[in-house]
């Protein structure tokens, strides 16, 4: 990330707002549900959450499971289990197993359901907070366990600007809340993963250069997937990796007047089509990276 971009704002004004509220909110409620990104699980997850959330109950949901490899979307359940986290994996644009996570909530919470029950409690229902990262798909998992359209989505971060509950049934509540990333990254290599899936505004990224990491990347442990994709021979024969991406912008046709390689035009081909999946179904942080 390069020149003026080097300097990118991470923590935007409205999500310091957000932190604040959600630690104001967490006094309110009595479960949260952590969503996390099934193909990133590792840089998905806010480390900042556990000083916020204390020792509130908490469910996670590998929310995008449909784009993630689904031998390592168990592997990541079972890696939970053994820490008596309960995890679920989900795919909330097509609905898949959002009643898991109910079920789930209605496990953790059972001693207070019954509690509401007995004494006759009338509308006392339990009250469960939404968190996670830009655009990972909260407000959608809330309107599919919901089944109303009663909160904004988009495919783009920060569509979310203030918390909103919605009402599921008698016994539960959600609190959709706005995306939050945390102030510093670890490393490059969080921040590029979290910006691969489109959790920070392109416009603030260099999207040739993040392009040319993520091939890097894809040509580790998933160049059949990448060369398949663009139809790239398996014995291509380069020495630099942007070397591929002028294959890829040939195959493509993506070209400038005089011939040249329009870069621009390929990353956003390269990181649109990882984004829905359309390279593979691919986890990039595997257990067993952990
Ligand atoms: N393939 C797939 N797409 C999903 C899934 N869940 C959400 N999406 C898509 O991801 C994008 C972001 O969804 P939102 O629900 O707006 O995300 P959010 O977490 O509420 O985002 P902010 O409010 O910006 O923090 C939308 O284009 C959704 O259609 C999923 O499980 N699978
Ligand atoms: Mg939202």
């Amino acid at each position: 990330m390069e020149g003026n971009k080097t300097n990118i704002n991470w923590y935007p004004g409205h999500m310091a707002r957000a932190r604040r509220e959600m630690t104001e909110a967490v006094k309110l409620v009595d479960v949260v549900v952590e969503i996390i990104d099934a193909r990133i699980p590792i840089s998905s997850r806010n480390p900042v959450l556990n000083e916020i959330i204390g020792k509130k109950p908490r469910v996670i949901v590998l929310n995008k499971s449909d784009l993630a490899d689904k031998k390592q979307n168990q592997k990541w359940i079972d890696f939970y289990k053994k820490d008596n986290i309960v995890a679920v994996e989900v795919d909330s644009s097509h609905g898949n197993s959002v009643k898991n996570v109910t079920d789930a909530i209605y496990k953790l919470m059972s001693d207070k359901i019954e509690k509401h029950e007995q004494s006759g409690r009338v509308g006392a229902s339990i009250k469960t907070m939404v968190v996670g990262i830009p655009n990972v798909g909260k407000s959608t998992f809330i309107n599919k366990i919901a089944g109303k359209q009663t909160t904004a989505v988009g495919n783009k971060p920060g569509v979310t600007r203030k918390n909103q509950w919605v009402r599921l049934n008698e016994k539960i509540q959600l609190l959709d809340t706005p995306g939050v990333l945390w102030p510093k990254f670890d490393n490059e290599q969080i921040a590029r993963h979290l910006a691969y899936i489109g959790t920070i505004k392109d416009e603030i990224l260099d999207v040739d250069e993040l392009a040319l990491h993520l091939i890097e990347e894809l040509m580790q442990n998933h160049k059949k997937e990448l060369f398949g994709r663009y139809k790239i021979d398996e014995n291509f024969e380069y020495d630099m990796s942007y070397e591929i991406m002028d294959e890829i912008g040939r195959k493509r046709g993506c070209l400038v007047r005089g011939g040249e390689i329009d870069y621009t035009k390929v990353a956003n081909i390269v990181l649109d089509e990882f984004r829905s999946g359309k390279i593979g179904l691919i986890t990039l942080e595997e257990v067993n990276m952990k």
